[in-house]
């Protein structure tokens, strides 16, 4: 009884299926996913950029903050016009980085400290440096059409200008002019980041050869980048030539920028859940050969109803982690959101997601303004609360966990081609990714102890001396040890499985209740800045003393305290873990 039992529990989970039968939950549906930006993680050699061995040297911090993978930002060869995100050669570890020596270290010691490993993958583009592209800009016959290769107009003064209206994600035309082809290709981010053409079947199956290539290396996964920009319209449809996009309306942007157009023939074609179910076959092949899942996840800045296609759709399947953008996008709203909104966003992923696939919580990336900078520092272990405790799966952007704010980067050390591309040294920070991009900061040595270079390849952001890995672990209280606690915490059932309600108390209060059987947790948090009293008996079966398992640093209260559950007074900023007496 018990082996078929196991042999059916195997069976589950091999066919890398993500419906949670609620009878063993597989590795990565719980996981705490750690964003490593190797560039700024670690460098392990002096030369001022982070590197692959610098990532390995500093595994035990992962294993230490309770993470169960880590997700590397690219790190295949790369002329680092956008710091990876232009591959010229995705079987080649980029020097910079290291060596596959340093790769398999980093497997290695991985392994022994049970910490995954997940890959990033760029397939949208390659760089203009690739070998493909050059050979595909000679015409050679094998590599012709792996890019999208469009003649342009002449006006009458004899200038060639581009197919059609399509604008890139980096500003101005998506099309460059390639003299050696005398035609434009396509390019959605930078000029230098061509865009292959998915619509030949040679670039997919070389695409697939890749995945399979470092899924084989003992890989626990990858995240496809942009995936929802891989296809553009089919030229054929419009009688061979792309049509031009319409203007958005957007009053805000200026006629060279992204915003002005409504990308109705540049993302989320149709295509692209059928490629993304062609993918998953290649995960899955591995996953049952090896009888370990090996993770995809999946980058789309779209719409919810079609983030949530890439679950998969009928016999369709998708990835295991479509990322959600919810909490981000709250907070791309500047100041003008609440807890009603944070509700909202949570309730509307619940809602739109597959019932029986797990759900997943980030709250930053490279991209994106440091939370303690763009909210504020006393709400980082709130932040963390809500990435940590909700259903599914966990994100967290290096720093996360120390609350790191952005590094102030002056122009003349701005490395970030978005905010280069401005060529305006005071508009420039408006896009610049730089800040959330600044070195690690582990202790309040030289350059952070990132780096023993004189000059790292960004400065260390200002408050490093405070705001680091060795002195938060020495202090009584830090968002550090905040952290730790909520990673403890996850390991709980009611966490892990539990059932999940919510209510905004008050415009500023969001409250949320997690419960497995007789175990039940509400985690609250203030993020008005006044203080609050709330009654939290409007959650059913709540009632009498509750005890705090966690507390915001600024909170009062600290580990084992019992709060009234009907009237909770609730300092500004604060945040708790409380669990109800049994
Ligand atoms: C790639 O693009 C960059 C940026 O436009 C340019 O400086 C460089 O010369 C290009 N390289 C090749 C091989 O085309
Ligand atoms: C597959 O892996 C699971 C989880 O690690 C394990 O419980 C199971 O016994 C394995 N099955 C086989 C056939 O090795
Ligand atoms: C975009 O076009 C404007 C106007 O032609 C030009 O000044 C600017 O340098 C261009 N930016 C990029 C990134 O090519
Ligand atoms: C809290 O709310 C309950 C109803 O849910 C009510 O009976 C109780 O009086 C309230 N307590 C306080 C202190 O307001
Ligand atoms: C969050 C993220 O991964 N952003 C990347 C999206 O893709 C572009 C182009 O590949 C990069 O520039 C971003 O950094
Ligand atoms: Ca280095
Ligand atoms: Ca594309």
């Amino acid at each position: 009884m018990f082996k078929l039992f196991v042999i059916y529990l195997s069976a589950v989970t091999v066919r890398g299926s993500d419906q949670n039968f609620n009878l063993k939950q597989d590795w990565w549906e719980t996981a705490v996913i750690y964003q490593i930006y190797v560039r700024s993680f670690m460098d392990s050699d002096g030369d001022g950029i982070g590197d692959i061995a610098g990532v390995t040297s500093r595994l035990d911090h992962l294993k230490e903050i309770g993470a169960d993978a880590a997700w590397l930002s690219p790190i295949f060869k790369s002329p680092m016009n956008d710091f990876g995100f232009d591959v010229a050669d995705y079987y080649t570890i980029e020097p910079h980085y290291g060596t596959i020596e340093d790769f398999d270290q980093l497997l290695k010691k991985a392994s022994e400290l049970n910490i995954k490993i997940i890959l990033d993958f760029v397939p949208n583009h390659t760089s203009n440096e690739s070998e493909w592209f050059i050979k595909s800009s000679n015409r050679d016959e094998y590599y012709n059409d792996w890019y999208i290769w469009a003649n342009g107009h002449i006006d009458c003064d004899g200038n060639k200008l581009p197919p059609n209206n399509w604008i890139s994600l980096f500003g101005n035309s998506s099309w460059s002019y390639m003299p050696n082809r005398d035609q434009f290709y396509l390019h959605q981010f930078g000029k230098a980041q061509p865009d292959l053409n998915f619509r030949s079947p040679v670039v997919v199956d070389e695409i697939k050869s890749i995945i399979k290539f470092w899924l084989e290396t003992g890989v626990a996964g990858m995240r496809i980048n942009a995936v929802n920009l891989i296809f553009e319209t089919d030229k054929d449809n419009f009688g061979g030539t792309y049509p031009d996009e319409p203007k958005s309306g957007n009053l805000h942007s200026s006629s060279n920028s992204y915003n002005y157009l409504d990308h109705i023939y540049t993302k989320d074609q149709d295509e692209t859940y059928e490629l993304v179910s062609q993918f998953r076959e290649v995960f899955d092949a591995i996953s049952i050969r090896d009888n370990l899942t090996r993770v995809m996840m999946t980058d789309a800045c779209t719409n919810i109803k079609n983030a949530v296609k890439y679950y998969g759709e009928g016999v369709q399947s998708g990835a295991h982690v479509p990322f959600n953008f919810a909490l981000i996008e709250v907070l791309d709203k500047g100041s003008d959101w609440d807890a009603r909104d944070i509700k909202y966003a949570i309730d509307r992923w619940m809602t739109y997601k597959p019932l029986m696939k797990q759900a997943n919580w980030m709250i930053g990336n490279q991209d994106k303004s440091r939370l303690a900078s763009r909210v504020r520092p006393d709400l980082v272990d709130a932040f963390n609360m809500l990435v940590l405790l909700l259903p599914g799966v966990a994100i967290t952007y290096m720093g996360e966990e120390i609350g790191m704010i952005n590094g102030a980067v002056p122009w003349s050390n701005t490395k970030d081609p978005l905010a280069c591309n401005t060529d305006d040294p005071v508009k420039y920070i408006e896009v610049s990714r730089d800040p959330a991009r600044t070195p690690f900061q582990w202790s309040s040595g030289k350059n952070a102890g990132f780096s023993t270079a004189h000059k790292t390849w960004l400065p260390v952001a200002n408050g490093y001396k405070n705001i680091n890995v060795d002195s938060q672990r020495s202090a009584a209280r830090s968002h550090y040890k905040v952290y730790r606690t909520l990673t403890k915490l996850r390991s709980r059932t009611a966490f892990r499985e539990g059932r999940y309600e919510s209510h905004a108390l008050h415009p500023d209060v969001f409250a949320f209740k997690r419960w497995y059987k007789h175990d039940t947790y509400i985690v609250v948090m203030n993020f008005g800045k006044t203080y609050r009293i709330v009654n939290l008996t409007a959650f059913d079966l709540i009632f009498g003393q509750l005890e705090v398992e966690a507390s915001s640093v600024l909170s009062s209260r600290t580990y084992s305290d019992n709060v009234p559950s009907d009237y909770l007074d609730l300092a500004a900023d604060e945040a708790l873990v409380l669990r109800m007496q049994v």
